[in-house]
């Protein structure tokens, strides 16, 4: 037997050594957009998320409706394989369906923001015409329209005049200023108009929303944003029944799929990608894993994988190496995955992202693990917590909490995940059912989770993933300076939280 030298880590025994922090580097100017997919260097991946997340491939987790949520964000949610094909295309086809409507583009985009914001969001994200409402949100009252062809706020003062149309003013349809950005859309088709007048109580014009063709407008913004913007959403397959789910997953509009399994080093896997790459050559993206060290990421690598999942038996709700013993500390199989990435990058030219999937149990570690070289997270446990999780609420001693089990467990039964090729059942557990701790809306904990995590990247002095991986210093930790880390000799006030 071979016998490794180091005892392998998890991200609790590591901390970030600070960098020089510089006067731009604040958490606004911090990027979080990373590759997906892989790609040659000097390419741009097929697809990029514009945060590092994704949901788990879990009943418990990844259904449409979180996965709307998600991807509002700009992650993205593998909808879980453990169920008929039916019914997981028809859960993609509820997410590609879902207008995905001005939210997105409107989202902070207010009376205070200034051009610059606007046009480095639709910069960001390659929108050719934004929407600016008085809250950032569809439901906000419309403030202005800006569009790609001038960059031109088409927002009026009064000095502009009514008779520019060529309607009869009795004709004309007008909508009060409490008008919401869908409601300003839905007139516009209704009455087939060029353009909405939006007045105020007295008649007074305070700007108009422009439809296709209309002055120097050659599209319709809000036609252009619900047909164009659609929310990407990913698909669990598994190695047994690939061939009939692949196509009915595809013809739903997955965007991105991935071989969902506990241990990913095999020839089920390497089968599954190369149908794939039969089938529809590189045009379909499909992701694999988990493996634990270089030589399963280069397998997979070689195979064709689209990413490489890394983690054995650090989820949460994972028995996998007490009923096993395989599995390996996720830092210690991360940092060895990332440096066979690099490798493979340096001697072919192609990035093959990784995905460090499981045991990210505080925000930090999000941040330890993307600097350790994750492009992205999967987190199971993370997202089962929020209102959008497919599980009940439920009281338990008096705290509401939300139901989560693993794929591996008796409730889950999803046996093709951890299938050897043999009995076509789950033969033992390998997951627990549980409960987690109920924690609101997936909106509102993103939005700290990330907050923290441009946070601390400012602490190392960076503002992109890249740079973080490049530049991070990670420190090993002893046991005692661990007890360190946490408050110590003090006695809490009553009331005082920790979370
Ligand atoms: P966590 O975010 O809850 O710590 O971990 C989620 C990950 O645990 C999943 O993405 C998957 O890789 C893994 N998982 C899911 N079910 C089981 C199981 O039943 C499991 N053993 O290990």
């Amino acid at each position: 037997a071979f016998y490794y030298s180091e005892p392998s880590h998890t991200f609790s025994e590591y901390l970030l050594i600070p960098g020089y922090t510089a006067e731009d580097c604040v958490p606004a100017n911090v990027s979080l957009r990373t590759p997906l997919t892989r790609f040659r260097k000097g390419e741009e991946p097929a697809i990029s998320l514009n945060i590092p997340m994704v949901s788990a491939i879990m009943q418990s987790v990844s259904d449409d409706k979180l996965a709307i949520a998600l991807a509002k964000e700009g992650g993205l949610s593998f909808i879980y394989g453990a169920q008929s094909i039916e019914s997981e295309a028809a859960m993609v086809a509820r997410v590609k369906n879902h207008k995905a409507g001005f939210v997105v583009s409107a989202s902070n985009l207010t009376p205070d923001s200034t051009l610059a914001d606007v046009l480095a969001l639709k910069a960001k994200n390659g929108y050719s015409t934004v929407a600016i409402t008085d809250d950032g949100t569809a439901n906000g009252r419309l403030l202005g329209i800006v569009s790609s062809r001038d960059y031109r706020v088409s927002r009026m003062d009064g000095s502009q005049k009514v008779s520019t149309f060529m309607t009869p003013l009795e004709k004309l349809v007008t909508a009060p200023a409490q008008t919401t950005l869908k409601e300003a859309n839905d007139i516009i088709w209704e009455h087939k108009l060029n353009s909405l007048p939006i007045v105020d109580a007295d008649g007074r014009l305070l700007y108009f929303v422009f439809r296709k063709d209309y002055a120097s407008h050659k599209e319709n913004p809000l036609e252009l944003l619900d047909d164009q913007k659609r929310y990407l959403v990913g698909a669990g397959v598994n190695t047994r029944d690939y061939q009939e789910r692949i196509p009915a997953l595809l013809a739903a509009g997955a965007d991105v799929l991935c071989i969902d399994s506990s241990e990913g080093y095999s020839c089920w896997q390497e089968k599954t990608i190369a149908w794939v790459r039969e089938q529809y050559g590189d045009s379909v993206k499909i992701g694999a894993g988990n493996v634990v060290d270089r030589d399963g990421f280069l397998f997979l690598a070689k195979a064709g994988a689209d990413f490489v999942k890394v983690g054995i038996g650090g989820g949460s709700i994972c028995i996998t190496r007490e009923t096993k013993g395989i599995g390996r500390g996720q830092a210690t199989a991360l940092i060895e995955v990332c440096a066979a990435r690099d490798e493979y990058y340096r001697a072919t030219g192609v990035y093959v992202p990784v995905c460090s999937d499981g045991g990210i149990v505080y925000d930090y570690h999000m941040t330890l693990a993307l600097a350790m070289g994750a492009d992205f997270l999967m987190l199971g446990r993370y997202f089962a917590r929020f209102d959008e999780s497919p599980t009940a609420k439920v009281m338990v001693n008096g705290v509401y909490m939300k139901e989560y089990w693993g794929e591996g467990s008796n409730r889950a039964r999803n046996w093709q995940r951890y299938d050897l090729g043999g009995a076509g059942k789950l033969s033992f557990e390998e997951g627990v059912d549980s409960f987690v701790t109920y924690a609101g809306s997936l909106h509102d904990n993103v939005e700290i989770s990330l907050y923290k995590v441009k946070s601390t990247m400012c602490n190392c002095g960076v503002k992109t993933i890249a740079d973080l991986q490049k530049n991070a210093r990670l420190t090993l930790v002893s046991a005692t300076s661990i007890v360190e880390g946490g408050y110590h000799d003090v006695v809490l006030r009553s009331g005082s939280q920790i979370k």
